[in-house]
């Protein structure tokens, strides 16, 4: 196994040129490279011809990017990644990027360039929308959290793929950023300034604390199925006609709910922003109706499609019960309530915003905007044992915001 070293733009250049064979045949001082990465924990390194040929090479940092060495990280995240990905791209090659080559030791994985998508957090702030977005997310959905669970794998070979997906440090991340920091004054918490009072009833809600305690349970005990583990708006790239789910470096072993809810929160986070995004207030309605439209959409394709595999395929005889599948669907909607919640919540006050909220310039829009977040997020937590269906979802939340 090579002996890791943090690259610089040439190594990954040279590294992308020893690994693939993409660049056969090219002079390599025609070839360009540079750092594009501007996520929170890695290096990315874009390298292209003028031709067009070009490939992203994504390197781990032994430590998260956006705090620096002070938060060390485990490499091994790169290999649960590149893992996680050839996995989801078995079960749905169309919605996931081209993994050309992955190295555990130097921690980087070589992958399809989606130059020609754009992530969707800058397109959905942009007021931009996809058309494929909703039904493919539901397709990744209910088909990577379905064939990777034991309603369909052996059970020998579910428990080996618990093992191989074994993240703990990964998911500290969240187990903190989630279900600790925005509910106590964490030095890791970002509060807007003027929003402090705000956050700090968060603190005191013990009604809401339970419920996130449960929420955090079920996160660290219920080994339902692989989950992506990061499914927010910077994890999608989008085109017109595409969508590539990446960064699976969060995957392991977990509640269903987490990954769908974890969409629907940045969903929601979306409609949350426009309160301050667009200007325009008929502009605005429209656009934040159809983001409703797409969330009844996303889970009803979802409860389909995993409908439709839990009759069709469900391999345990045992688990092969109507009685019990919808018992399982309804325990899905709620963690997806919960966990939508969650993340409403955290991305408002805890460490890692998003730019929804953020980049709204009028600082008291941005705080009604923050404020209608965490509004959401604590219904969605408390409420979603009495949430029976989208239909109550969307009155209660057409009722709590502000139009
Ligand atoms: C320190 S990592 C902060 C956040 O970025 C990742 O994408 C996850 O969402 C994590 O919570
Ligand atoms: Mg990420």
């Amino acid at each position: 196994m090579a002996v890791y070293k943090t690259f610089q733009p040439q190594d990954a250049l040279a590294y992308a040129v020893a690994h693939t064979s993409l660049f056969e045949g090219l002079d390599p001082a025609t070839l360009s490279c540079s750092e594009i990465g501007d996520g929170n924990l890695n290096l990315v390194f874009k390298v292209s011809h003028p031709s067009g040929t070009s490939a992203i090479v994504k390197q781990a940092l032994p430590y998260a990017r956006c705090v620096g060495e002070s938060w060390p990280l485990t490499l091994d995240r790169a290999r649960i990644e590149a893992e996680a990905m050839l996995i989801e791209s078995e079960l749905c090659p169309a919605l996931v990027p081209t993994i050309y080559h992955y190295d555990a030791g130097m921690a980087v994985t070589i992958m399809e360039d989606l130059s020609d998508h754009v992530i969707l957090r800058q397109a959905m702030v942009a007021g931009e929308h996809f058309p494929r977005l909703i039904e493919d997310m539901a397709r990744f959905l209910a088909d990577t959290l379905f064939f990777t669970s034991d309603l369909y794998l052996d059970q020998q070979q579910k428990k080996a793929r618990v093992a191989q997906f074994i993240n703990p440090e990964l998911c500290k991340i969240t187990e903190d950023l989630f279900f600790l920091d925005p509910y106590c004054d964490h030095e890791r918490n970002n509060v807007y300034p003027g929003f402090e009072t705000r956050a700090a009833a968060l603190w005191h809600n013990e009604a809401l604390k339970a419920e996130v305690a449960e929420l955090k349970f079920r996160f660290l005990t219920e080994a339902q199925a692989l989950l992506h583990g990061d499914v927010h708006a910077g994890s999608i790239f989008v085109r017109q006609d595409s969508t590539k789910v990446i960064d699976a470096e969060f995957a392991y072993y977990g509640p269903m709910g987490f990954d769908i809810g974890s969409f629907i929160g940045n969903l929601l986070l979306n409609f949350c922003g426009q309160w301050g995004l667009m200007a325009a207030e008929d502009q605005r309605n429209a656009y934040r109706s159809g983001l409703l439209e797409s969330i009844d959409q996303l889970w009803s394709g979802f409860a389909e499609r995993f409908s439709e595999h839990l009759s069709q395929s469900t391999r345990d005889p045992s688990l092969n019960t109507l009685r019990w599948q919808s018992r399982l669907l309804r325990g899905i909607w709620q963690d997806t309530l919960g966990y939508a919640g969650c993340e409403l919540i955290r991305r408002t006050v805890g460490l890692a915003h998003v730019k929804d909220l953020d980049s709204i310039a009028d600082e008291q829009r941005r705080l009604q905007a923050a404020e209608q977040a965490l509004i959401l997020g604590e219904a969605l937590v408390l409420q979603r044992h009495e949430l029976d269906n989208m239909a109550d979802v969307l009155a209660m939340l057409v009722d709590k915001v502000r139009y």
